[in-house]
């Protein structure tokens, strides 16, 4: 799990070039979101018709409207320098515009979960608590104890604060109890690796695009027989990974019918949208093929030699070098390779190969979890806890442009088009840059994590556009879209299991990786380690985490995972 959360946060980082801080709620971009009204802003005097004597003041709905600031302790991680310095300019104006005083305790997010356990011993538990969700063993058991209240009575109460997280986030952070104890902090639930190829050296070589895993095939063929660069050898690598790892493939891997790290329906349950049991994919012969399928690539000599293999070095330098024909890689790298291809050979283009058809379907993109991290209200915080949500009101309607842009002047300016333009952090007076902004940070909205954290589609034009690029943004933006729309969803609703929790990445370090590297770089390993390290693993405890799963998880139905964009467009 701490895999995918690194892989999560290098995806968000990629793109946000420089920004670190963007990775939290930081301000980040404009989305043009209307404000949601509360009825509390709507002014409406009460009739008289009550015969209440002293007309009862309407309850406040937000912080604002308290007669009192509301005061509460805040344990986050920071992704920027942990060099807050309390009572800095922005927060004095963050406590008096929101009506707040927040007791800031940062831990830098690379130790936040091992100082975790500490920082709360003796059930010294912060108001609101940061942490990394509900299948996290620490939080599961905080939960179970007690220690984290519910928040639903909250959410109902407050609905522009349950607005600003979509629902299928909210049904997957769900604990068993069917309650709520945790808020997460949206990412997007795409982050597409699709196949960016030579597009020039395709025309050059007469290769049609590609449109199934089989033409892909003919295609390096043809790659690998060939002098593309026209240095008189036939040295071009047909197919590289932007990182030598597995994940890379996740997507490809879909059109096996293989979804990377997921779980999917029993294969031989014959109702996939609502099965009676779930599995995780790595185990079924879906995967058997696919590894089969990428072994295949390396004994016909048509993936690079050094995928899974060279350590310290990634595909991504290769096809930025012009060394290779095709790339299985982020999608936000198109920008960086192509002025880098540029440079060396001002003819490169690049394209996107479609959602290729394979043996069990078409390409997709595989559904990540969609958050990283998030926070819980204590127990010990109840009394306070009906204010605190009057000020995550705030943030959320009236507040949420100010959490996500600051203060004009200090931390970002308007041109003449109204568009507001970020102060970089190094500009800025010390007491607005980010390590005096962070420690007051709310997660963003989920629309405004599409199509990545902090960067709507007219940001990502905009990009392109001051790199000559914008003509592309449109193919690459109907690639994400098309993933989007063809998302393989993980059917384990983070569900917690004991067993998962105490050895699940044990197990499967020793078992499943292994086996997984060594049919794809030995061409002579027998399939049949296949079936091996799946019944070790089974064996191991892999048979109990199934059956933990299954027996806890009882909505096994298909998770709907739907592509939304309400952000801003530059259409
Ligand atoms: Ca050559």
């Amino acid at each position: 799990m701490s895999k995918k959360l690194l892989c999560l946060f290098i995806a968000c980082i990629f793109l946000i070039t420089g920004i670190l801080t963007a990775c939290s709620a930081s301000p980040a971009t404009d989305d043009g979101n209307e404000v949601e009204q509360t009825p509390a802003e709507e002014e409406s005097e009460q009739p008289a018709d009550e015969q209440v004597q002293e007309a009862e003041p309407e309850e406040a709905t937000l912080s604002t409207q308290l007669p009192y600031p509301v005061k509460f302790t805040y344990m986050r991680p920071v992704w920027g320098p942990a060099t807050h310095e309390k009572g800095s300019d922005y927060e004095k104006i963050l406590f008096e515009k929101a009506n707040v005083e927040i007791e800031s305790i940062i831990v830098p997010v690379i130790d936040y979960e091992a100082k975790f356990p500490t920082m709360i011993a003796g059930g010294n538990i912060p108001d609101v608590v940061w942490h990394a969700g509900p299948q996290w063993g620490v939080a599961h058991d905080l939960i179970e104890q007690g220690a984290f209240l519910p928040l639903d009575e909250y959410l109902e109460k407050y609905p522009a604060v349950k607005n600003a997280i979509s629902d299928y986030l909210w049904d997957l952070v769900k604990s068993p109890d069917g309650k709520h104890y945790f808020f997460p902090m949206p990412l997007a639930p795409w982050v597409p690796f699709p196949l960016y190829y030579r597009k020039d050296w395709f025309d050059k070589l007469n290769i049609p695009e590609p449109t199934t895993i089989d033409e892909l095939v003919e295609a390096l063929k043809i790659i690998r027989d060939s002098d593309p660069d026209g240095n008189g050898k036939n040295d071009t690598v047909p197919l590289t990974a932007h990182e030598y790892t597995l994940w890379y493939f996740k997507e490809v891997g879909t059109a096996f019918g293989y979804v990377m790290g997921s779980w999917v329906p029993d294969p031989d349950d014959p109702n996939p949208d609502n099965p009676q049991k779930i599995v995780p994919s790595d185990i079924t012969p879906n995967a058997k093929e696919f590894l089969g399928w990428l072994q295949m690539l390396r004994r016909e000599n048509l993936i690079d030699p050094d995928y899974l293999i060279a350590k310290g070095k990634q595909g991504a330098d290769k096809f930025m070098a012009g060394q290779a024909a095709v790339i299985v890689g982020h999608w936000g790298g198109y920008l960086t390779w192509t002025i880098e291809l540029k440079k060396i050979d001002p003819e490169a283009e690049v394209g996107v190969m479609p959602l290729l058809e394979g043996p069990r379907g078409r390409m997709g993109a595989r559904g990540l979890s969609g958050f990283d991290r998030g926070f819980s209200i204590a127990a010990s915080a109840k009394d306070k806890a009906d204010d605190i949500f009057k000020f995550l009101n705030w943030v959320y309607t009236e507040g949420y442009e100010f959490m996500k842009w600051g203060v004009e002047g200090e931390m970002y300016t308007v041109d003449e088009n109204g568009e507001k333009i970020p102060i970089q952090d190094e500009e800025r007076k010390p007491g607005f840059q980010g390590p005096n902004v962070e420690p007051f940070g709310f997660p963003l909205k989920s629309d405004d994590t599409i199509p990545t954290l902090g960067q709507d589609w007219k940001a990502f034009y905009d990009v392109y556009k001051a790199n000559g690029l914008e003509d592309k943004v449109d193919m690459i933006r109907k690639m994400f879209e098309d993933m989007a729309a063809n998302t393989y969803p993980d059917y384990n609703r983070n569900t917690y299991s004991e067993t998962g929790g105490e050895k699940g990445s044990q197990i499967q370090q020793q078992y499943l990786t292994p086996m997984q590297e060594k049919i794809a770089i030995d061409p002579n390993a027998p399939l049949s380690l296949f079936d091996e390290a799946v019944q070790n693993w089974l064996n191991a405890g892999g048979q109990q985490i199934i059956d933990e799963v299954n027996a806890i998880q009882t909505d096994k139905s298909k998770p709907i995972l739907k592509y939304e964009y309400t952000g801003r467009d530059y259409r």
